[in-house]
Formats: structure tokens, sequence, C-alpha cells
């Protein structure tokens, strides 16, 4: 059986008030709708991050009827869970389990929630859990505990989960270690993380889908590594495949970041590049050096076929200043101290204990802090 599993739509986003930015995210959701149609997938996944809010605009539930409708009438289900930006603050009713009626099936409220699934003559696990945050964050690790008991008993299942996984975001935003990951499981689907990630050579198969457009400046840089995309996922007989569709509707966008002399060439390049869709660019500018703020205005006010937010000006001449890439464990003890002394006494202990050299470091901790034995 086949499945699309999307993720972190976020129906609704309205950046800076612009109606086309709203629009691009209704498209770009349609789009990867229109794909698992296409495809004629068995059943949607989605793994929350409906809407942008939990109380979303009547044009935003509008625009869901729309979509769920084209699947209602093709008789195939979806199944979500709530993200964090889904979940009411207050005693409301949870916007997408009013379009139960179109065959839309929020999952794992409260707790995880199973369901067997029959496709081709083959059943499937699909277990659910909602984003659990503030007090329900304790439980997510004994939910997972249950969920991986039921599916021991099943050659094919998928557990939906809206939650941050070291090491996909900085140790500080995640809830859950990838150790604490259930290991039965053929197919882990993950929303929250808005870059996508599909870790499939071993089981279980592991993936954030990631967004379906972007909702902040962060997502540039994955973004125009790897666009943005859905999977699409075959599971039979406790095989998975699952292949990344890369989506063409979203807007480009990218980051000018120039010194007052050259912005407009690089401005240029970017109108000038060959694009997936002919939707206008979307790019932040900030501009460096001593530079005549109302000319660059104007200047920019004249550019057609782009949309610019900003421009930012800097005094500084750029610089290419190296930024910490987190890709060194340095890195993450400098992001958590914020002290570079404590970071490299972090790095000097934890250099000594990772080779189990237990009483050198134990020496090393009496000598930092000057203790007499
Ligand atoms: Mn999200």
């Amino acid at each position: 059986m086949r499945f699309l599993h999307l993720s972190d739509t976020h129906l609704g986003y309205k950046e800076y008030m612009m109606d086309l930015r709203e629009n691009d995210f209704y498209e770009s959701f349609n789009e990867a709708i229109d794909t698992g149609l296409n495809e004629n997938v068995d059943f949607f996944v989605h793994t929350g991050d409906l809407f942008d809010t939990w109380s979303p605009s009547n044009r935003a539930l509008n625009e869901f009827k729309k979509s769920m409708l084209k699947l209602y009438n093709k008789n195939k289900t979806m199944y979500l869970i709530m993200g964090d930006h889904d979940r009411p603050k207050r005693s409301d009713e949870i916007a997408s389990k009013i379009f139960d009626f179109l065959g839309v099936k929020l999952l794992g409220v409260n707790e995880i929630q199973n369901v067997v699934l029959n496709y081709n003559n083959e059943d499937l696990l699909l277990s659910g859990l909602s984003n659990m945050k503030g007090l329900r964050k304790n439980n997510i690790v004994n939910e997972y505990r249950k969920g991986d008991v039921e599916a021991k008993n099943y050659k094919n299942s998928i557990l939906m989960s809206h939650q941050g996984v070291s090491p996909y975001l900085i140790p500080e935003a995640c809830e859950v270690d990838s150790k604490d990951l259930p290991s039965n499981y053929k197919y882990l689907a993950f929303g929250h993380v808005h870059d996508s990630y599909l870790i499939d050579d071993k089981y279980p198969v592991f993936s954030y889908a990631g967004s379906t457009d972007l909702n902040s400046l962060n997502e540039i840089k994955n973004y125009l590594k790897n666009k943005k995309s859905v999977n699409l996922v075959e599971i039979s007989n406790g095989n998975v495949n699952a292949e990344k569709i890369k989506l063409k509707s979203t807007r480009y966008q990218n980051i000018v970041d120039s010194d007052y002399n050259n912005y407009l060439n690089d401005i240029n390049e970017i109108i000038n590049m060959k694009k997936e869709n002919n939707k206008e660019p979307l790019i932040s500018v900030t501009i460096h050096g001593d530079a005549d703020k109302v000319e660059i205005k104007n200047k920019l006010n004249e550019i057609k076929n782009i949309i610019i937010r900003g421009p930012v000006f800097e005094k500084e001449i750029r610089k290419i200043v190296e930024k910490p890439n987190m890709s060194k464990l340095i890195d993450y003890f400098n992001a958590y101290f914020n002290d570079s002394e404590m970071a490299n006494l972090a790095n000097t202990i934890y250099d000594t204990i990772k080779n189990e050299d237990v009483d050198n470091s134990y020496d090393l901790i009496k000598k930092i802090f000057q203790v007499e034995t």
C-alpha cells in the first residue's frame, strides 16, 4: 500500500499581512494533495501544524474544506495529528475535527491512538500521538512504548508524532532523544522540524517531511539546497520504500546580503535565474556600508518582478564572518554556556571522560577548581 506523508502546512499563515503569501501556503498544500491523488495513494498522513493557529480564519478553513472535498470524492482518508500550533489554548473545538465528515481523522489527542488499516489484503498499524507540550511532554516516551508493544504484532506499522527530536534541532529545542524513539515500527512519520529529513538506510525509516512553504528565514538555506517536499511512501510485507517528491509551486526565496556598490548585481542575478515556477521571487535585502538610504530605497522600488523584504542597513562593510555551524561539540557548549571559558572547560573535561580516563578527568577538575587532595 502507498501513502503520502506531508507536514507543517501552516494554512492561513500570512507573512507581513501579504495576501499573496497566504495564497502561497494554500497552493503548496494543494500541490501536495494533488501529488497524492495523481499517484493514487491509498491514504494521506499529515503530521501536524495543519493550520498556522488553533483558531484559523474562515478563509483558511474554507480552503482546507475545498481540498478535503477532493479527497472525499475519491474516497481517500487523511489521518492527522495536532502540531503545537493546532492544539487549542482554551477549551475550544479542534479545528481539523470539524472536517471529520470529509474523512479527516484526527488521532492521539491526549494519548497514543492505534487504528488498523487494511489495503490490498494487508494490515497496517497506524499509531498517532498529537504534539505533547507542557506537562504532557513527560508522557511522550511512555506513549511511544505503549505503541511499540502493539507494533510488534504487525508487519507494517507507522507512528505519527510531532515533536523535536535530537539531533535535528538544537538540544534546547528537543523533547525527545533519538534513542528513545520506538524501534518496532517500520516508518516514523514526524512533523515539527521544517527542514526535511529522510533516513532510510535502516529500520525504522525516520522522516521529518518538512514544511510545504517557508515560515521563516531560517528555512532558506535548506530550501535552496533541497527545495520543499512531501514523501511518497510504499509499505508492504514489512518493507518501506520512501521517496521525497519536490514541490514546484513554492515561491523562490533567497537572501541578498551585499555592499552598497554591488547589491543591484546580486538582485539581478536572482531575477535572471531559471526558476521552478513563474512566481516573483521573494528576497530579504541587507545593505552594508555608508549608503545613501533614500537613493537605495528609490532604486529598489524601481525593480520589477521581485518582492523585497527590507532593506536593512548595516554601517559595517560586509565582512565574511564564520558563523558557528554547530558541527563540533564545542559549538554546542558555546551555545549552551554563552561563555567561551566554560565551553572550553566542558570540552576539555568531555575529552577525558570520552576516553574513559576517569582518573585523569578527576585530576583535571580538581586542578581547575584548585581543590587540594
Ligand atoms: Mn510547524
